[in-house]
């Protein structure tokens, strides 16, 4: 008996010391990601929990010291012991790879997590971890150090019979996480918002108890993804009172759908399979898409909208300003797709569609007045996109979106390898003479742009065609444009925009990721984008430069320098006031330059402020920008 406990044991350590040895097959990263990814596997059981109705209520703390505590008030996870082993379940669950979700015998019908490798990969990447669980009257706790037992389970308390739950804290190992153990709220308010959106009536809450922080946010959405379609939609104008709403069940798979129309020419549409966001869509989405044209098109015959010898109203078409969410609860995901975020069940596609078909058509027929607007906008999109259909033709014949036609303010660069060739984008003939003056010829193409660039949120495609400044950018990017759009054409492999450290350069920004959000979006997707940042200050003394971003770090660097020579301080007002030299030094040398890159997985938080700050309703961009005029950098926290 006492050689197979140890053979068990060392089984165990084994498997853990895997999970530290090669994080990030089991994390995928060890950045501030990774580090993010911790909590998201603690939480997916409670949400888990949550699914098989017996949690109602997830707490979130983050504590003073970056460590991480999450309550739920499930059934508490099971601590009888095991036959096989001799210990208790809650011990096998910290300490035995791959044992998260399924744990207990019991296992749930439908279980989150996008690797779903559980509490023991948390466990072993902590420096501690304690646990304890409020069941049968009890409280019993155990704690770990880098997944080893420090202190094996013991009941340290009891309480009333009813009171249950699960309490997990741990602390990160910053041996594991070296870039950063620093906790980003905002990274855990937008999930942990997500998930509330998802999984309606659940609620959920967030702590900050970090001294500079210290907020505490609660999320609990009744109508869930009803809710979360409204929120997507809150700065902009709907085309009826209320998201449309659909539920279904079928062999077991749950399908959510909720929808509304805006007066946006692009379809936001986001996809969950089990809480995961299925960025790369997949068979559920597909199922959702054909139904959606089918029955609209079925409504518009049958209303006499639509003639026999008409064309039906494309995919497109009827997705035009469309807001949607699909969530399914699927019992067996299949992951695909480079990011393993593309649902792959076929048996996904038929029951979306069915279901969702089935009553959203029911929908159109007992509320007539909404179809009617959804139909007609339908008719509209098609009407428009023939027009620009005729517009880009025309274009094309003029002047073509080709390389032969290189705009003339382009200062190309002179290799032909898109890998390593960069295209600034600057703010101002000034700057962009001073960069054409300093860059680094052989990798570094300069286009500059005059003033502000066309709002492309509230602009028709052919309006945007004829635009020079947006065509002088596709023309020299190379892709083409709308469907023609392939970014394996691009010529660049880094858009870097350059703009003012001011509010005008902000709004320039904001057009140009507009216009990347909307048209060059797989640019963004492959990461090639990116935002120059220019410092604010330069400070000389004697011999030393340094060139600093913010009030804060001049006022840390003037309290360290020696008081002689006097330092000499400049403030930097705009691009245009640096020489080549300068700006070469402070914003273009890839030795020394800070960019940051565009994220797509912020892809929401972004779309909601460009709607804010670049649709029809003024109050909230005021606000805003009153608020925030440096926004654009959270658009890459
Ligand atoms: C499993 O099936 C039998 C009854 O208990 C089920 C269970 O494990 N429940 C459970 C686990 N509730 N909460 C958890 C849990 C919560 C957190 C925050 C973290 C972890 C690792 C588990």
């Amino acid at each position: 008996m006492a050689n197979e406990y140890n053979a068990d044991q060392i089984q165990v350590l084994e498997g853990l010391e895997a999970v530290r040895k090669r994080p990030g097959m089991y994390i995928g990263t060890t950045t501030s990601q990774g580090l993010h990814h911790l909590v998201w596997e603690i939480i997916d059981n409670g949400i888990d929990e949550a699914l098989a109705g017996y949690a109602t209520e997830i707490n979130v703390v983050i504590e003073k010291d970056n460590s991480i505590t999450v309550t739920d008030d499930g059934r508490g996870i099971p601590v009888d012991i095991q036959k096989k082993t001799g210990k208790p379940a809650l011990e096998a669950v910290f300490t035995i790879l791959h044992a998260g979700g399924k744990f207990g015998g019991g296992g749930y019908k439908v279980s989150g997590g996008l690797h779903g490798v559980g509490a023991s990969v948390v466990n072993a990447l902590s420096t501690e971890l304690d646990v304890k669980v409020m069941r049968n009257g009890k409280v019993y706790y155990m704690d770990f150090d880098t997944g080893h037992v420090k202190t094996p389970m013991k009941v340290i308390d009891t309480v009333s019979d009813d009171k249950h739950g699960t309490i997990v804290h741990f602390k990160p190992d910053p041996d594991i996480f070296r870039e950063t153990t620093v906790y980003d709220y905002k990274t855990l308010v937008t999930r942990i918002r997500e998930l509330a959106f998802l999984n309606k009536g659940l609620k959920i809450t967030l702590e900050d108890k970090r001294p500079e922080n210290s907020v505490k946010d609660e999320f609990c959405y009744e109508g869930g993804i009803k809710e979360y379609v409204k929120y997507i939609d809150k700065n902009k104008d709907v085309l009826f009172d209320d998201p449309v709403y659909v539920e279904g069940v079928q062999n077991g798979i749950t399908v959510e759908v909720s929808l509304q129309y805006t007066d946006d020419y692009h379809c936001n549409l986001l996809t969950f399979t089990n809480n995961i966001h299925t960025y790369e869509g997949g068979t559920h989405e597909t199922g959702f898409k054909s139904a959606l044209t089918r029955v609209i098109n079925d409504y518009a015959k049958k209303q006499g909208k639509l003639k026999e010898n008409d064309n039906p109203l494309s995919g497109d078409d009827v997705r035009e300003g469309l807001t949607a969410v699909v969530s399914i609860k699927h019992p067996n995901p299949q992951f695909e797709g480079q990011t393993k975020t593309k649902l792959g069940n076929s048996d996904a596609r038929t029951v979306t569609n069915r279901l969702f078909g089935e009553t959203f058509n029911r929908f159109m027929m007992e509320n007539p007045e909404v179809a009617q607007k959804i139909v007609e906008k339908g008719i509209l999109a098609t009407k428009a996109r023939l027009a620009a259909k005729r517009a880009r033709e025309a274009t094309r014949k003029k002047t073509g979106l080709e390389l032969a036609n290189l705009p003339g303010k382009l200062a190309d660069n002179t290799s032909k390898d898109p890998e390593i060739s960069e295209l600034f984008i600057v703010e101002g003939d000034s700057a962009g003479g001073s960069a054409k003056q300093g860059r680094s010829r052989l990798t570094q193409a300069i286009l500059p742009i005059r003033g502000k660039i066309l709002n492309v949120e509230k602009a028709s495609l052919d309006k945007i065609l004829a635009n020079e400044e947006i065509r002088s950018l596709f023309t020299a990017l190379g892709t083409g444009f709308g469907d023609d759009f392939d970014v394996s054409k691009a010529n660049y492999h880094k858009l870097i925009i350059m703009t003012d450290a001011d509010v005008d350069g902000a709004h320039i920004r904001t057009l140009l990721l507009t216009l990347f959000y909307r048209f060059m979006r797989p640019m963004i997707d492959a990461g090639y984008v990116y935002i120059a940042q220019p410092p604010l200050y330069r400070v000389t003394q004697g011999k030393m430069t340094k060139y600093l971003d913010s009030d804060e770090e001049l006022q840390e660097m003037l309290s360290q320098l020696p008081p002689a020579p006097k330092p000499s301080i400049q403030r930097y007002k705009g691009l245009g006031e640096m020489d080549a030299e300068q700006l070469w030094d402070t914003t273009m040398n890839p030795e020394h330059r800070r960019l940051l890159r565009v994220d797509p997985q912020d892809a929401l938080e972004a779309d909601n402020i460009f709607s804010m700050l670049m649709g029809d309703k003024v109050e909230p961009r005021r606000k805003f920008i009153e608020k925030n005029a440096k926004f654009v950098q959270n658009l890459d926290a």
